[in-house]
């Protein structure tokens, strides 16, 4: 009984860290653009790798450029890091 149990909670471990991994990009749908202010209005999904549950926020972005070819309404998948204190996209994808 208890070989079991140690061995469920190792998969259980192996299996958050793929997870993990394979879903730093989350989902997000664009609200707002201000490019002069390098920000990004995004309703998003949950961020896993922020332990963020799906709100709606206002992200810096780590490059101005990556605001270039959206618009609001866009379907997108992006990476969020928080850096001093502040949240920064610094990968936005597009969704077709
Ligand atoms: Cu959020």
């Amino acid at each position: 009984m208890k070989r079991i149990a140690i061995i469920t909670a190792a998969s259980l471990v192996l299996a958050v860290a793929t997870t993990a991994a394979a879903q730093d990009l989350a989902d997000g749908e664009v609200r707002k653009i201000d490019k002069d202010g390098a920000k990004i209005t995004l309703k998003h999904g949950e961020i896993k790798n922020l332990d963020m549950p799906s709100m709606t926020m206002v992200f810096g972005v780590k490059d101005k450029a990556l605001l270039d070819k959206l618009k609001a309404g866009d379907r997108v998948q992006f990476k969020a890091v928080k850096e001093d204190g502040k949240y920064l996209v610094t990968e936005i994808v597009g969704k077709p």
